[in-house]
């Protein structure tokens, strides 16, 4: 190789990173090391000669490389896959004289908050849309500490009890000998575990209902799950459960798009948040709670310190006392959403737990998986994670202590200086004063003994669409499993909810022999009244803002026509977004050329809410044979989307088997294509697109 000359060389070695001007108004600071040594180049690494071996002596190699072999920390044990917003808290209606906290008596006031939605089972790298509870996390930043509800969207769980914890999550993770099925619930070990722990069933209900596949993380409800308590300045105890509802009503994708939309864009949820909150259109919910006392606790039919009760809101009305608003996306995913720390311990004086077993043993949980996670007790330290009022106490040191403690003392009690921190019975933390006696023991209280009479009444306050998904997600989940007589005692603990279900799945699975139900010594009430505040449909509200319209074009569509439907939309808070063979776009028949924000191939029509169709009759031709199209129609048609079209585009419509309906508007004006999309699904279709059990 010809040696090249000093200058050459040193050109040489400038590599990409040279090429890169200051464009006018840009200032871009020296980057430096973290020292904060100023880098003349970080292009090459320092060798002993132009061709010669890198020397130890790079220190900025070495550094640089070193951090990035330290980037990585643990993924969380459960909920690993998440997604933060932050946004504030703010108080409506005022719980004076039920609870002394300052966040829930201080009307107007807004408290700063960060939440995580998540998903459960998954790894940080599995997909948005798996069958799974959502984690609804949210810290609030109140000038009395950090007050976190840790709950989930759906208001009840598997265990009655923490011990079970760790089986339950051993059995839905990856099989530990094969390290899979990732992020899903379909498979042998978390069937074998749940159809031996009848507790179970009234959660499963749930999660084989919709929701578990949630249109939006902005679309779904969360709970604080259990019963905790609210004290006043008397230290008078009333129990609480905490709910958040979402102002866009709630909605629920399709299994069978579910299922799509893990392939086509398995950031779903985190890119709908991010995009939301990004064009200001914040996501909000109301926060109510249900307020009882000792005497209704004795008098509802179940123990409301078993988290896999509910008290219906028929029963017990929700009262809406405050709204949280989702305003600002993280700055850093990492050092916001993935170190944030939740807690249930995280409460303020006012707000205290209940006897609930599955809690008291979240409150060990939380900050003991901290260390692990985030590798130090001063954890609380990291600004996501740091209240937003002082923090004065006598604990010291440790790794990545930030803060300069000053002071000889570190001990209390103590009289050498006059600021050392003290506590404080007035304005302190202090436990409700419970009354407990009787003797030590591990046990189940007896009055935790039904699991199937909710587990019917949620089932029984479904429509029939929501109860034949319940039905079908059932036998797509156990028909993943491969060991038999795990489906035959499952199908033995459905038939303790009801014969008819236990039948219906059974017939879905093919299993054609008697169902023996499994030993229970309950008697399954019948009697519990219905609940709609339990069904997605019923308490979905019509609407198109924020929802997604893809517009299926060709060269040769007519673009006066999208326009107008663009336009149309966009009044209703609604977006379109164009889809068509090539990204560059298509020539319209004005001889125009509108741009795509999608390929074809890359813009699946389950990422969609509502699909339109604007093809002429040559464009629809010329698709008809192009299988992303002809399945872009199919699906929009089997996941009961609403569908507008072009007369020009029946060529496609019927390539891709859509059938006449209500929700199958050909050749109707925008106005007309959008009402109709505002009402959601046609759930009517369903039966004529796929077996219903
Ligand atoms: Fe959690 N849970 N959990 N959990 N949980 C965690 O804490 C645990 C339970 C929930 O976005 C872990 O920081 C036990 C119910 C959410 O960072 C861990 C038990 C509910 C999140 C843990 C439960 C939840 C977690 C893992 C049974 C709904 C994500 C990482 C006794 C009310 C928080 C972490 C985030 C995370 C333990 C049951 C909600 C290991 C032992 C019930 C939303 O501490």
């Amino acid at each position: 190789m010809a040696k090249l000359g000093h200058e050459e060389a040193a050109d040489h070695s400038i590599g990409n990173g040279g090429e890169l001007h200051q464009a006018a108004g840009e200032t871009h600071p020296p980057m430096s090391s973290q020292r904060g040594l100023i880098i003349a180049d970080d292009e090459n690494s320092l060798k002993a000669n132009e061709r010669g071996p890198v020397l130890i002596e790079d220190h900025l190699l070495i550094e640089k490389t070193q951090h990035f072999d330290h980037e990585r920390i643990p993924e969380r044990v459960v909920h690993a896959r998440g997604y933060g917003a932050k946004g504030y808290f703010e108080l409506t209606d005022s719980l004076e004289g039920i609870s002394k906290a300052g966040v829930l008596t201080r009307v107007g006031e807004k408290t700063p908050a960060f939440v995580r939605f998540s998903t459960v089972a998954g790894n940080a790298g599995s997909s948005d849309l798996a069958r799974d509870v959502r984690g609804f996390a949210v810290k609030m930043y109140t000038p009395e500490g950090n007050w976190d509800i840790v709950g989930n969207n759906i208001p009840v769980f598997f265990i009655q009890d923490s011990i079970k914890f760790t089986d339950l999550i051993h059995s839905v993770k990856q099989e530990p000998d094969r390290g899979f099925p990732q992020a899903q619930s379909a498979h042998d070990t978390f069937w074998d575990f749940v159809s031996l722990v009848p507790e179970s069933t009234h959660m499963l209900m749930w999660i084989m209902s919709d929701r578990a596949i949630p249109r939006s993380f902005r679309m779904m409800e969360g709970f604080g799950v259990h019963t905790f308590r609210l004290i006043n300045n008397a230290g008078k105890s009333t129990y609480v459960k905490f709910h958040w509802r979402p102002k866009l009503g709630m909605e629920s994708v399709i299994w069978d798009e579910a299922l799509k939309i893990s392939g086509a864009d398995p950031d779903f949820h985190r890119r709908d948040l991010w995009n939301a909150i990004d064009e200001g259109n914040f996501p909000e919910w109301e926060l109510g709670v249900q307020l009882f006392d000792e005497e209704f606790a004795q008098s509802f039919d179940f123990d409301v310190l078993d988290a896999t009760k509910l008290i219906p809101e028929e029963t017990l009305p929700l009262r809406i006392i405050g709204k949280l608003v989702l305003d600002r996306n993280v700055d850093n995913y990492f050092a916001e959403t993935e170190q944030v720390a939740f807690a249930t311990t995280n409460v303020v004086p006012g707000i205290d737990f209940s006897n609930d077993p599955l809690l008291q043993g979240r409150n060990l949980s939380y900050i003991d998986t901290q260390l692990t996670r985030l590798g130090t007790p001063n954890y609380q330290q990291i600004p996501v994670n740091a209240p937003r009022c002082p923090v004065m106490n006598m604990q010291r040191d440790g790794h990545h202590q930030m803060l300069p403690q000053k002071g000889r003392v570190s001990y209390s009690p103590s009289s050498l200086e006059a600021d050392a921190p003290r506590p404080d019975a007035v304005k302190g933390f202090s436990s409700f004063k419970a009354h407990e006696e009787g003797d030590k023991m591990r046990v189940r209280a007896a009055s935790f003994a039904d699991h199937f009479s909710q587990a019917l009444q949620f089932f029984n306050s479904q429509t029939e669409p929501e109860q034949n998904h319940i039905v079908s997600a059932f036998i797509f989940e156990l028909s993943k499993v491969e060991t038999k007589a795990i489906r035959t005692r499952m199908l033995g603990q459905l038939a303790n909810v009801d014969a008819t279900i236990a039948q219906r799945v059974a017939d879905g699975l093919g299993m054609t022999e008697p169902i023996k139900p499994a030993a229970t010594t309950v008697t399954v009430r019948t009697d519990l009244k219905v609940s709609p505040a339990l069904s997605i449909v019923q308490k979905m509200v019509p609407g198109l803002k924020t929802k997604l319209i893809g517009v299926l074009i060709a060269d040769g569509t007519d673009a006066a026509e999208v326009l107008a439907l663009e336009t149309a939309a966009g009044k209703l808070g609604a977006k379109v977004k164009i889809v068509a063979p090539k990204i560059g776009g298509a020539t319209t028949s004005d001889g125009k050329t509108l741009e795509a924000d999608f390929q074809l191939a890359g813009g699946a029509s389950v990422l969609f809410d509502a699909v339109f169709v604007a093809l002429s009759e040559d464009g629809a031709k010329l698709l008809s044979t192009e299988a992303a199209a002809v399945g872009w129609v199919h699906d929009a048609f089997s996941h009961l989307k609403v569908i507008g079209a072009t007369s020009g585009a029946q060529a496609l419509l019927d390539a891709a088997g859509v059938v006449p309906d209500e929700g199958v508007l050909v050749g109707a004006d925008a106005d007309a294509y959008l009402s109709a999309a505002a009402n959601g699904r046609i759930y009517d279709r369903e039966p004529n697109v796929r077996t219903v059990y």
